[in-house]
C-alpha cells in the first residue's frame, strides 16, 4: 500500500518522515487484531499509569507487548521487561504487528516494544515527544483501532506550530525521519464513530525499537590498521 504524505504546513522539510497509510488494516484484519489484543490483555491487564513526580493518574490506560514495555510513574518514564502489577513478562509481539513493521518501518532491526494505549471517550494525550529510546533512526509505527481521534503534531520544539488531522480505525501512521522527535498528542476521541470495540473508545498501538542494535564494526580505513 502506498502511504500518504501528510500535508505539510509546519516547519518540517517536505520529506517530513510523517507517513499516513489510511485504512492499512481492513475491517476483517482489525477484528483479527482485536482478537489478538484480547489475549494480550488477558495476560497483561491494562493499568492506569501515573505522571512523573506528581503521581497524577493519566487519562489513558495502558498495557504493552514485546520484550520491553513503556511505563510511567512517580519515578519517571522508562521501559520495563515486566508488567508493573503482575510482575510477569509482557506477552510477545503479535505476528501481524511484526509484519506491519517489516512493511512500513524501513529499519533493518525488529521492534522491541509495543505500547498499547486505551482511550475512553474523555481521554486525551498531551503534546509530548517519544524520546525514551536509544536509536532515533528507528521510526515509531502507530496503529489506530476503534473510535476516530483528532491527532495533533508539531515540530521539534514544544512551541512550534501544530496541525491536526483525524486517525480512523485501521489507519497506520509512521513517525520517522524529521518527524521522529516531533511533539504530538491526541486532543479528542469522536465517541461512537466506530463499532469495532464492544464498549466503544479507541486503542492505539505504537511499536518502537528501544535499544541500539549491535552493529558489525565497519572495516577500519587502512591507515588505522
Ligand atoms: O494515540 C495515539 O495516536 C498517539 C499515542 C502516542 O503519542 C504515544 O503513545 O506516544
Amino acid at each position: 500500500m502506498k502511504p500518504t504524505q501528510v500535508p505539510n504546513r509546519t516547519n518540517y522539510a517536505s520529506k517530513s518522515g510523517l507517513l499516513l497509510y489510511p485504512g492499512y488494516f481492513d475491517l476483517r484484519r482489525q477484528q483479527a487484531l482485536m482478537a489478538t489484543l484480547r489475549e494480550v490483555f488477558h495476560r497483561a491487564p491494562p493499568y492506569t499509569p501515573r505522571m512523573p513526580k506528581s503521581g497524577r493518574p493519566m487519562s489513558v490506560r495502558m498495557s504493552n507487548c514485546g520484550r520491553l514495555g513503556w511505563f510511567s510513574d512517580e519515578d519517571g518514564y522508562r521501559y520495563e521487561p515486566a508488567h508493573p502489577e503482575t510482575g510477569r513478562p509482557w506477552p510477545a509481539l503479535p505476528d501481524a504487528l511484526l509484519e506491519l513493521w517489516n512493511d512500513v518501518a524501513d529499519y533493518p532491526h525488529p521492534p522491541e516494544a509495543c505500547l498499547i494505549n486505551l482511550y475512553a471517550a474523555s481521554a486525551k494525550m498531551g503534546l509530548h515527544q517519544d524520546r525514551d529510546e536509544a536509536d532515533f533512526t528507528a521510526p515509531v509505527v502507530s496503529v489506530s483501532l476503534g473510535d476516530t481521534c483528532l491527532f495533533r503534531i508539531g515540530g521539534l520544539k514544544r512551541g512550534d506550530p501544530t496541525r491536526s488531522f483525524r486517525l480512523n480505525s485501521g489507519d497506520v501512521l509512521v513517525l520517522g525521519g524529521n518527524a521522529r522527535l516531533a511533539f504530538h498528542g491526541v486532543d479528542r476521541i469522536y465517541s461512537g464513530s466506530s463499532t469495532l470495540l464492544a464498549g466503544g473508545g479507541r486503542i492505539n498501538l505504537t511499536m518502537r525499537r528501544v535499544t541500539r542494535p549491535e552493529t558489525t564494526p565497519e572495516k577500519l580505513p587502512e591507515t588505522l590498521q
